[in-house]
């Protein structure tokens, strides 16, 4: 069965054009309950560790460099089916080919500063959702 959180990141380029807001709101108005969240700063060495699974792909020394250039937003988010549901939320990786009303097409500027991060499966969500928060801090 699958699970009801994922996890989810409002990256530099989303933060700093000032877009926390409007992404927040698409999040809510498409049913997910913010359970933990957090504003915060990566360093390269941090955003290394949360992509240590893309480590042998060629964009992953520009992405963790992107990743820890600005300030992000980090959130466990809450509903039925919340991986599958997010993901179609948020739209494909490369905002060209992303859905019209997906958070990326509508906010992100380009394949790696593509607004937002979500899991991709329960075990990732978990994982991830661990990264940045511990049990003392969920609700
Ligand atoms: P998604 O975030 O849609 O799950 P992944 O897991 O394939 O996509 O990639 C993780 C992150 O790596 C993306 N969100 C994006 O920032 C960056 N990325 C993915 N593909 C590329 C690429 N071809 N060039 C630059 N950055 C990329």
């Amino acid at each position: 069965m699958a699970g009801n959180k994922t996890f989810t990141m409002l990256k530099p380029d989303a933060v700093v054009a000032g877009n926390i807001g409007n992404i927040l709101a698409m999040i809510n108005n498409a049913g997910f309950k913010i359970v933990s969240m957090k504003y915060t700063k990566l360093s390269k060495d941090d955003a290394g560790k949360f992509y240590a699974v893309h480590k042998s792909r060629p964009f992953y020394d520009e992405l963790c460099d992107y990743m820890s250039s600005g300030p992000i937003v980090a959130a466990i988010l809450e509903k039925e089916n919340a991986v599958e549901d997010f993901r179609k939320l948020i739209g494909a990786t490369d905002p060209t080919k992303a859905e019209e009303g997906t958070i990326r097409k509508m906010y992100a500027k380009s394949i790696e500063a593509n607004a937002v991060h979500g899991s991709d499966s329960d075990e990732n969500a978990s994982l991830e959702g661990s990264f940045f928060f511990n049990k003392f801090e969920r609700f």
